[in-house]
């Protein structure tokens, strides 16, 4: 049973992701005030920078190291407020090359450099062949799951990562790994599901946002923002656009649990939620170069936009399909002032409509059933609990009836999922459609609900599979099957109220 999982995912939710007060190692940040341009935070590793140049604190921006970020000046004057931007690539003393980076947020101008990694590519039209064999090979492809696969084999090319996956966030923000490629150094997670949590609600909320992050080294010792005396901020400066955030202490456990020295990934954002990840791992640590990070970035806004087209096109599909069956009921119907009748005549598209396998209906004390249903006696007794059930307008559906309501256990073989339309508020008048149990087993990364450490803070420490058999459950509803349903009790409703005019016409 999936809710009985115990991982306290409230404090997971409450780590402060985007204030964490440090960075990591591969670079070093300076936050200044946006009027002044006045270094008021920094954070940095490289002692022998701040032995050189002393320490930036307290000076103008055009006075750090030697000079160096002189040249930054006027773009820092103008950036606009919630925006990044490039600054290109800057030397510091006798270190070439430093990826310059501004975001402006809030009452903060953060500047972050980046090291170089030697043998990076000079610039983002270098990976442009890549890019372009991407947009190519998607051409080809007729499925989502296709184009994940082409992506993580993309990925995996551009950056050299031992292994980079797709991660599909379902509906209660579980994940599953949909694609993967790999060289074998890290163990495959492909069709393993993640609970929830491991990727909690705040972080979902901020990789909306910043669509790349790279934890250079699971292993990193996190660089302190150290701020000047005379800038006593209200709170911890806000990092959330910063490549050099410093992460989550419980995320960096578990990917040492996990066995991962270095993690990137990427957001798919589908109409500005998230759809999932490309999540990708390195056995040992591993930095990736700026122009290639930008290319992966790109790449995932490709995915995103096909994934939304694909996922579109299928619903579209499928509402044309139910569309012509529902033309067909309704042809029936026309002729009929009996619409129980009517329906019963075509039970095969009544049991269409919504793909069901089992129909029944309930109007002024009768009950019609058709294909598999529970018997009379359930249905009546179902039909009197949904009346008093809360439900969304006219509807009601689940794919889980037996844990909502026990005596749906006796019949959850045939009926575990219902759904139902209330075609009078007066009487207890219903269509119902059932669908059966589809015993499925799932095979979790972990048992999601063990807390082996014992600290309710801890994720897991095994990511050996795991296997649940997920019960009394049928295949979901989807917006397709509500929507025809609702349609089709539209045109009840019609029928209904024209059969009772007339009948009040004949009796004046
Ligand atoms: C972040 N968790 C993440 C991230 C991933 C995952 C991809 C984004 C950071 C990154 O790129 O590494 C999870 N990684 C996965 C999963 C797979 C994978 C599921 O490869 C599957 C293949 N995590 C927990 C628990 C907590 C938790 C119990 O398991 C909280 C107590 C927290 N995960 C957590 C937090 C972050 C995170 C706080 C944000 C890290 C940050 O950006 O600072």
């Amino acid at each position: 049973n999936v809710s009985d999982r115990a991982l306290d995912v409230s404090s997971c939710a409450q780590e402060p992701i985007r204030t964490p007060g440090a960075i990591q190692p591969y670079g070093l940040i300076l936050v200044l005030d946006p009027q002044t341009l006045i270094v008021k935070e920094r954070a940095i590793a490289q002692a022998d920078l701040l032995g050189t140049f002393g320490d930036p604190l307290g000076h103008p921006i055009d006075d750090v190291f030697g000079g160096a970020l002189a040249r930054c000046r006027p773009a820092l004057e103008t950036i606009k407020p919630g925006t990044t931007q490039f600054l290109g690539a800057h030397a510091i003393g006798p270190h070439d090359g430093h990826h310059t980076l501004a975001h402006r947020l809030g009452d903060d101008l953060i500047v972050e450099l980046e090291a170089p990694v030697p043998g990076e590519p000079g610039s983002l039209e270098d990976l442009y062949p890549a890019i372009r064999r991407f947009m190519e090979a998607i051409e080809r492809v007729e499925t989502t799951r296709e184009l994940c696969e082409l992506a993580s084999v993309q990925i995996r090319e551009l950056t050299g990562f031992d292994r980079t996956l797709v991660y599909q966030f379902d509906k209660d923000w579980n994940g599953a790994v949909v694609a993967e490629d790999g060289n074998g150094v890290l163990p495959s997670y492909l069709d393993l599901r993640f609970p929830e949590s491991d990727i909690p609600a705040q972080a979902r909320a901020l990789y909306r946002q910043n669509r790349v992050r790279l934890i250079a080294d699971s292993n990193y010792q996190p660089v302190p923002l150290v701020r000047s005396a005379g800038h006593a901020g209200p709170g911890p400066t806000d990092l959330s656009p910063a490549m050099l955030r410093s992460v989550s202490p419980v995320h960096l456990q578990y990917m040492r649990n996990m066995a991962t020295g270095a993690s990137m990934s990427v957001s798919l954002l589908r109409e500005g939620e998230l759809w999932g990840l490309i999540s990708c791992h390195n056995a040992q640590p591993k930095r990736v170069p700026y122009h290639v990070r930008t290319a992966c970035e790109f790449i995932g806004q490709i995915l995103s936009l096909q994934i939304s087209l694909k996922e579109r096109a299928a619903v579209v599909e499928a509402r044309i399909a139910r569309r012509a069956i529902q033309v067909r009921l309704l042809g029936r119907m026309a002729g009929d002032t009996d619409f129980m009748a009517a329906l019963g005549r075509d039970q095969h598209n009544l049991l269409a409509l919504t793909q069901s396998a089992g129909a029944a209906i309930v109007h002024r004390g009768e009950c019609l059933l058709h294909g598999e249903c529970p018997n009379r006696s359930q249905v009546l007794e179902l039909v009197q609990w949904l009346s008093v059930q809360q439900h969304e307008g006219d509807l009601y559906c689940t794919d889980r009836l037996p844990q909502l309501w026990k005596p749906a256990e006796a019949f959850a073989d045939v009926a575990s999922g219902v759904l139902a339309i209330s075609i009078s508020q007066i009487h207890d008048s219903f269509v119902l459609w059932f669908r059966p149990e589809v015993v499925r087993t799932v095979r979790w990364g972990g048992d999601p609900r063990k807390e082996e450490t014992g600290l309710p803070l801890s994720p897991r420490t095994s990511f050996e599979g795991w296997k649940e058999t997920v019960q009394r459950q049928s295949l979901p509803w989807d917006d397709v099957d509500r929507d025809a349903a609702l349609e089709l009790r539209t045109a009840i409703v019609d029928i209904v109220l024209r059969k009772a005019e007339e009948m009040a016409a004949l009796n004046e």
